[in-house]
């Protein structure tokens, strides 16, 4: 029956292929658009009464009779971009439907074609213009957009937007998650204006393990005829002229004589893509990304990763991370603890935070939600996580930054989990060659007293190995670490890709006392000398650089819906682990 079972879900996903061609417009942020953030009306649905009700329409009572029961006009705002949870007291818990509602004003230009853009709406979307429905997007931290050119009226319009961000066995991420399942419309909402024909999408990236050769594609949209495209980087003297086929597609290799991108030296050339009345500015970073062996090399020579990981969690105003400040703050903490490689956990952040990265050399590992235990043998949930792969891929495959792109975290092991995951990788290697496939895995067998021996089969289809170890949190006590000695069945790199534990910040106690700093220092101490004699380590991301809110940490006067686990508080308070880091960081670097 299982090996019937396996058979099916193979079939099934063989039918479903690849991921398709991405229809996200690349580079938002330099393209032309009209911000549709700020005050939207909201209602709270949380029987679904809208969607029979036809919310969608915003209508009014058109007399003294007609019976219509909501009114978006007379209802809340909420701030777009920004969570429900933590802008309402009263949604702090809630989890289901919330209707959005913005009117906007709109000047037609001829030969331009618009688009609404969403950044990351958590997590089903439906969405109307004018009454109509434009369509629906599943995922809640990847961007989606539709096309409005045929249906946006001169002058006055309006958007109504449901999202709901109820939790279902089936989707990505499934029940479980240890974060806030913050709802909502958690990034920025905006017009794109495009001509008729235009640059979608595009890769300019260095051929794998060559520092001179470029190599890449550009996809214009839909055209019946060839169309010339010209790619300039002004500083490095180069133009060429690129000509697609009748399908607005084209690749291009040619040599350059580049300053290579790296954590010393973030060096970005500002690239200019022109065709027709179409013309895109890109800020890129030109690097190498490789294994060999046990070591990961960035443009040929092996690097170590001094990591954090991290939620998309605002410093000191809670919530859904969004805005510049934000990233700043995270990623400037990450790089006062000595940092040269974050990981973005446990879904794809802001394109705020890797475009940040890149421009502050911050090695980075992406990560779809496809974490614990989720809906393996449904074949619409894989088409689901290839989805958010795929778009993860899309919106960020120019960052010089993003060195890994992760398939998930802490998944069981059992074949239906692997098969899934094996496709996943896949399809991440079909779309992006350059970059190395990791995983954060967790299941480790005891192969000797004081050892710990690493080889979950999904080890095969990696590149990197990720291991997430708690040793004196959730077993053993810090000072285990001591003895223990840790082995992969892989010839590959490993990251220590999670250790840990919890503290808040000020509460002080003897070192073996468990929720004090002191003992979550002790776990950092222990951890570093343990982790210097693992000869196969090429980094580590210990857990985590913020305290974040998470509805399974109960603990009352401790954790009080907040995973404690950071270095530093969600005030932005450091706690001793955080020097412990800082001091071991600062002594790899000067020992280089
Ligand atoms: C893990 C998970 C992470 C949790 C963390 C914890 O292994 O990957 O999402 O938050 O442990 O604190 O238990």
């Amino acid at each position: 029956m299982r090996r019937l079972l396996l058979f099916l879900v193979i079939v099934a996903s063989a039918a479903y292929g690849a991921a398709g061609p991405s229809t996200l417009i690349n580079n938002i942020p330099n393209r032309t658009t009209l911000s549709l953030n700020g005050s939207w009306h909201y209602i709270v649905d949380p029987y679904e009464t809208g969607l029979n009700g036809r919310f969608y329409r915003n209508a009014k009572p058109r007399d003294k009779q007609e019976l219509i029961e909501y009114d978006f006009d007379k209802s809340d705002m909420l701030n777009v971009p920004g969570d429900w949870n933590t802008q309402r007291k009263e949604l702090f818990f809630y989890e289901g439907p919330v209707w959005y509602e913005k009117s906007f004003s709109y000047h037609k230009r001829e030969h331009t074609r618009l688009f609404v853009d969403f950044g990351a709406a958590n997590y089903f979307t439906r969405v109307y213009l004018n009454g109509e429905a434009l369509g629906e997007h599943e995922g809640g931290f990847t961007p989606f957009n539709f096309e409005i050119t045929g249906k946006i009226k001169e002058g006055d319009n309006f958007l109504v937007v449901e999202v709901n961000n109820a939790r279902r066995r089936d989707a990505v991420p499934a029940l479980n998650t240890d974060w806030w399942n913050y709802g909502g419309l958690t990034r920025d909402v905006v017009l794109v204006e495009e001509p008729e024909t235009y640059i979608q999408d595009y890769v300019i990236q260095l051929a794998k393990g060559s520092g001179q050769e470029i190599s890449g594609w550009v996809q214009l949209t839909e055209s019946t005829s060839e169309h010339q495209v010209t790619l300039e980087i002004p500083e490095a003297r180069i133009k060429k002229t690129i000509v697609t086929s009748v399908n607005g597609y084209a690749e291009f290799h040619f040599l350059a004589n580049l300053e290579l991108w790296s954590p010393a030296h973030p060096k970005l050339y500002d690239v200019v893509l022109s065709s027709g009345a179409d013309k895109v500015h890109d800020s890129i970073g030109f690097r190498t990304i490789e294994t060999r062996g046990t070591q990961i090399l960035l443009n040929g020579k092996p690097i170590f990763l001094r990591g954090i990981s991290l939620h998309a969690e605002a410093p000191i105003r809670g919530g859904r991370a969004f805005s510049q400040q934000d990233a700043e703050t995270l990623l400037g903490w990450a790089h006062e603890l000595g940092c040269n490689f974050v990981r973005l956990t446990h879904y794809p952040h802001a394109e705020n935070m890797t475009r940040l990265a890149d421009r502050m050399g911050l090695l980075v590992w992406s990560e779809i939600p496809v974490y614990w235990d989720i809906d393996w043998e449904n074949p619409a949930t894989l088409q689901n996580a290839k989805s958010q792969l795929h778009d993860m891929i899309a919106r960020d495959h120019n960052r010089a930054s993003i060195i890994l792109w992760s398939l998930s975290n802490e998944t069981p092991v059992k074949p239906e989990r692997t098969i899934f995951l094996r496709e996943l990788a896949n399809t991440a290697r079909q779309l992006d060659s350059t970059r190395l496939i990791t995983s954060a895995l967790n299941h480790v067998d005891e192969t000797a007293p004081d050892t710990r021996t690493l080889s979950d089969p999904l080890g095969e289809y990696l590149d990197v190995l990720g291991l997430n170890e708690y040793l004196g949190w959730y077993w053993g006590r810090p000072e285990d670490a001591d003895r223990m000695q840790w082995k992969t069945a892989w010839d590959k790199p490993l990251i220590m890709s999670e250790f840990g534990g919890s503290a808040p910040y000020g509460r002080h106690g003897g070192a073996d006392v468990r929720w004090t700093e002191e003992y979550q220092a002790s776990i950092y101490q222990h951890h570093i000398e343990m982790l210097k004699k693992i000869p196969s380590l090429a980094g580590l991301s210990p857990w985590v650089l913020m305290d974040f809110h998470s509805p399974r940490r109960l603990l009352s006067g401790v954790q009080d819906y907040y995973n404690r686990k950071g270095v530093i508080s969600n005030l932005g308070q450091h706690k001793q682990a955080f020097y412990v880091l800082q001091k071991y960081y600062r002594e790899i670097e000067a020992a280089k």
